[in-house]
């Protein structure tokens, strides 16, 4: 891929990077994507699923359906992409704010990560709060039940839940104070996530997509890069090693 020099020179003079990512990250480690033609909500129905009426309604249903991810994502590594942000992080002060809940950013090595929708490895009860580890190797016959009654429900943030607040304040943070702002696997259709690269535009940051389409965001973007993160995250982070500042 070829980066245009004015570009690679702004990065290289820039000092606070965040790397605001979604599902589409994490497709080259084997997880599904939720929309689009590969995304998981092609078979099974978001608001099926993904809220907390569905949950009382039906919990052994959308616990199985968890079950399934959770297995998924056991079985997944980090890919070239998140090792890759791992890297910047040796020359830049890089932030990841990520909408994932696979835990994989961190797995890979970086350090500094809010995670806006939750993590998949962990659970509380509904009832009384409690939180659970239940191990991937774990699979619970139906939903679990706390030993106060309470249903056990994984800690991901659903439609129509508020995201945890320490998170999206953090994240919120770092997109007012960077000087490069990443937008890498993300339809960028979710709220209140998606208002975090119009925040770090209004503050004057520069917008880089990565993604394998156009989107939602890519008119609002200043650079974008159409093609897998696992291949153009490494070979920008090689041209940018390769280029020098004249
Ligand atoms: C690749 C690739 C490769 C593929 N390389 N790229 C306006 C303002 C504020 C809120 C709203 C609003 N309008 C509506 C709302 C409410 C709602 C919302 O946003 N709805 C929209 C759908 C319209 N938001 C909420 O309900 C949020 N809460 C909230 O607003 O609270 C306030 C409130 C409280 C009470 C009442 C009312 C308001 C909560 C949102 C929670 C989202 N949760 C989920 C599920 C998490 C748990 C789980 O995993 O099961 O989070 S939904 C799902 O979407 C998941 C994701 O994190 C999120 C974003 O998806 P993402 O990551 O963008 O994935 P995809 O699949 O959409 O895109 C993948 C991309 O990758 C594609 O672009 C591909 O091209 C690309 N790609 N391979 C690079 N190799
Ligand atoms: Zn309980």
């Amino acid at each position: 891929m070829n980066f245009e020099s004015g570009f690679l020179s702004r990065l290289k003079r820039a000092k606070k990077f965040v790397f605001f990512t979604g599902a589409g990250i994490s497709a080259e480690s084997g997880i599904p994507t939720f929309r689009g033609k590969e995304g998981i909500w092609n078979k099974f129905k978001p608001e099926e699923l993904a809220n907390f009426d569905a949950f009382i309604k039906n919990p052994d249903m959308v616990w199985e359906w968890y079950q399934y991810r959770r297995k998924i994502v056991g079985n997944a590594a980090p890919n070239k992409a998140h090792e890759t942000i791992v890297e910047f992080e040796k020359l830049y002060d890089v932030t990841v704010v990520t909408q994932n809940v696979d835990n994989l950013h961190r797995r890979a090595g970086s350090t500094h990560v809010y995670e806006l929708h939750g993590n998949i490895e962990k659970n509380y009860c509904v009832k009384c709060r409690t939180h659970f580890d239940i191990p991937f190797s774990e699979e619970p016959k139906g939903v679990p039940v706390c030993d106060c009654g309470g249903l056990i429900r994984p800690d991901v943030v659903w439609f129509g839940e508020l995201l945890p607040h320490d998170q999206y304040q953090g994240a919120e943070e770092a997109s007012e104070d960077c000087d490069v702002f990443f937008i890498v696997g993300t339809s960028a259709l979710v709220y209140p996530a998606a208002y975090l690269p119009d925040i770090a535009r209004r503050a004057g940051s520069m917008l880089v997509e990565v993604n394998i389409g156009a989107t939602e965001i890519s008119d609002r973007c200043d650079y974008s890069f159409y093609d897998k993160a696992g291949t153009v995250l490494p070979e920008l982070f090689e041209a940018l090693a390769a280029h020098s500042l004249n």
